[in-house]
């Protein structure tokens, strides 16, 4: 029986939750990933160990079947690859960034200057787009320090928290992209392969929503039930059961994590009592 190929980064800020995913999804993978390839021992897949630049390469052609990596390197490598999901971890957003001290009004500031990036593509769409005629110039890393360096006047780079820029000196003044993790496949990938990335793809499903999901379970009086369930779907409709003391019941449903804090206020107004909010396992709709 033939394996699905995967390739995850092999060393990087995306290796560690993309194994974890894999493993969230029930699939053994052996620790070591020194190694350039290792198999699963329970689900039929291999795992390539590669530098996140290369996977939209090696998956266009066919190296890999699948490969996991952020959605920045899809735009800027610009393979034949088809982007299945996103994974939702390795969240950020590409962005342009100036001097502090500079007055920035909009985005014609950038007419004639010279930006320092390692996404040249993704960067030369964006001013194509808008319109701006910029000087890119492109650097291997440590793009941050390219305009105190007198390289260039600005920069176009990854940002998540922010703290590279202010570090250097920078502000970020336009966001470009915002990017996360995908999971992308070659455009041809036989009946067989294709059969064995759906069931995964199921798993996945059901880690991510058991990700977003809580289960919850509340006491209220009978009088407030109706208007209670209105504030929590359920996957189909709650769950409602007598409690033990008279005019009460428990309900129980399933809800999104930030939608808890939202709805907090008005189920204790309504009178429940109890709450529990519990982690879901695994969850499939
Ligand atoms: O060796 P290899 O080529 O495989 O790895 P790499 O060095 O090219 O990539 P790596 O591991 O740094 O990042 C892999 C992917 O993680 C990126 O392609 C993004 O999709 C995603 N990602 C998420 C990030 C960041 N967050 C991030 N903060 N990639 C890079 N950064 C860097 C950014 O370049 C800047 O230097 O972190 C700095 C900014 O972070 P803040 O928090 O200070 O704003
Ligand atoms: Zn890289």
């Amino acid at each position: 029986m033939s394996k699905l190929k995967i390739a995850v980064q092999k060393s990087g800020r995306l290796s560690g939750k993309s194994l974890d995913l894999l493993r969230e999804c029930g699939i053994k993978i052996s620790n070591s990933n020194q190694k350039l390839m290792t198999v699963s021992s329970n689900f039929p897949i291999e795992i390539l160990f590669l530098r996140d630049d290369d996977i939209p390469q090696y998956v266009e052609q066919n190296v890999a079947d699948i490969g996991i990596l952020g959605e920045n390197e899809v735009w800027e490598k610009n393979r034949k690859v088809t982007t299945v999901r996103k994974l939702g971890f390795g969240n950020c957003r590409l962005s342009l960034a100036i001097p502090k001290e500079e007055n920035y009004t909009d985005l014609t500031y950038f007419n004639h200057k010279k930006i320092a990036t390692t996404y040249p593509n993704i960067l030369r769409d964006f001013c194509t787009k808008k319109q701006l005629e910029v000087e890119i110039e492109e650097i291997g890393g440590s793009v941050e320090i390219a305009p105190g360096i007198g390289l260039a006047n600005c920069i176009f780079d990854i940002v998540s928290t922010g703290s590279t820029l202010l570090m250097n000196g920078l502000k970020e003044v336009q966001t470009v992209a915002q990017s996360e993790a995908v999971l992308i496949k070659t455009p041809e990938l036989s009946e067989e392969k294709q059969a064995i990335l759906t069931q995964l793809l199921f798993r996945i499903q059901a880690v991510m929503y058991s990700k977003e999901n809580k289960y919850i379970l509340l006491n209220a009086p009978n009088n407030a039930v109706k208007q209670i369930i209105s504030l929590l779907p359920g996957m189909k409709s709650p769950t409602v059961l007598p409690l033990a003391e008279e005019g009460w019941s428990s309900i129980h449903s399933v809800i999104k994590e930030d939608k808890f804090w939202e709805i907090i206020d008005q189920l204790q107004d309504l009178g429940a009592q109890g709450i529990l909010i519990i982690p879901i396992e695994k969850m499939i709709t």
